[in-house]
């Protein structure tokens, strides 16, 4: 599984936009040859005609070019410009996120892939997925910048230390297929593949909840103590601190008068980077986290502010058994 052929570079890959990321690799592909063969069919033309000692005319041309050549540098323009509307067109619907995925979290770590499902469930190098359904990865590192690498879904993306990017596709194909870390990331680089698991959502559902599935929200709960978040953020405190009940989902007003969609992205950076967005009507006083709170209790602190009751649960994520 973890050797591809030559047979990988022509498969046609295992999800939604796989499809449309070939057609247009191909497409540049068959464009670039054309323009090969003219150039190398003209060169050998002028080669043997205008060859030492030959009879071609060598003097000015008497005819008017003008038409030919704006009608070749119009189309050719025209044409690669459409290249340049049609990739941006693919490579901005694999950006945006639809914004019912399905968030799985995916942590970069010398020299594994450790993954989260929403209700907790964790695999090692192994990701199983519902068939059909957008799935959103958050990706992030705990040590170095690793890259999420799943060529049949046509998905690569850098885990960077710090931040929290998100990357989606839909899986369109049941089956197995590899993962890479594509960037050198150490001495195990090599190692740190794994695989992709699509599965029926039915096979999925059931899958999520045969495991051990960790209650993370509690264990963040015990991490909000440890860390004395509780000692600003509980109600009733000493020290002006926001309550976070209603933020996961909520739009939250910031003190420049912008406002700032409370996911988990936010959630993430409120932790680590507390003075980057500061809540209208608070002093920044909040300490960061950075190199404090370890990735994973990272994630579990998130998991439990989301399981607080909030704006989003007026509207419950579709269970991962809904298609
Ligand atoms: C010293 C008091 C203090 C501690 C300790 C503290 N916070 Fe905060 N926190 C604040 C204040 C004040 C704000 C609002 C100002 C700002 O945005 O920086 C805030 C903002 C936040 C926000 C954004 C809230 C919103 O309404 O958008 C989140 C999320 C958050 N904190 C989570 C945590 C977590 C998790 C911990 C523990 C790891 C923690 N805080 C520890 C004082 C604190
Ligand atoms: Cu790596």
């Amino acid at each position: 599984m973890n050797r591809p052929g030559i047979a990988a570079f022509f498969s046609s890959g295992a999800s939604s936009v796989a499809p449309r990321v070939d057609a247009l690799f191909w497409s540049l592909v068959l464009a670039s040859a054309v323009v090969v063969a003219v150039l190398v069919l003209l060169n050998l033309t002028f080669l043997i005609r205008y060859r030492r000692g030959s009879p071609a005319r060598r003097g000015p041309l008497e005819v008017s070019t003008w038409k030919f050549e704006a009608t070749w540098i119009g189309l050719t323009t025209v044409g690669f410009l459409g290249f340049f509307f049609w990739g941006a067109r693919v490579y901005l619907d694999m950006e945006r996120v639809p914004a019912d995925a399905y968030s799985i979290n995916v942590v970069g770590r010398q020299w594994m892939w450790d993954i989260r499902h929403p209700n907790g469930r964790r695999e090692f190098d192994e990701l199983h997925v519902p068939l059909g359904r957008d799935v959103r990865l958050l990706l992030s590192s705990e040590d170095v910048i690793h890259s999420f690498f799943a060529p049949e879904f046509r998905v690569k993306q850098d885990a960077v230390p710090g931040k929290t990017v998100s990357v989606w596709f839909k899986p369109t194909r049941e089956g197995v297929y590899p993962l890479y870390c594509t960037q050198y990331c150490g001495t195990k680089h090599s190692q740190m593949t794994g695989r992709i698991v699509v599965m029926s959502p039915d096979a999925y559902a059931a899958w999520l909840t045969c495991g051990p599935t960790p209650r993370i929200a509690e264990r963040g709960r015990e991490l909000f103590t440890k860390y004395s978040c509780s000692g600003c953020h509980d109600q009733p405190s000493q020290i002006h601190a926001p309550p976070l009940l209603n933020v996961y989902g909520s739009m939250v007003p910031l003190q420049d008068g912008t406002f700032v969609y409370a996911g988990d992205e936010y959630l993430r950076d409120s932790i680590l980077l507390p003075t980057k967005q500061v809540v209208a009507g608070y002093q920044p006083i909040m300490p960061s986290f950075q190199g404090v709170v370890s990735e994973s209790d990272l994630l579990d602190l998130i998991a439990y502010l989301k399981s607080l009751p909030t704006a989003a649960s007026a509207a419950p994520q579709p269970s991962p058994a809904a298609p």
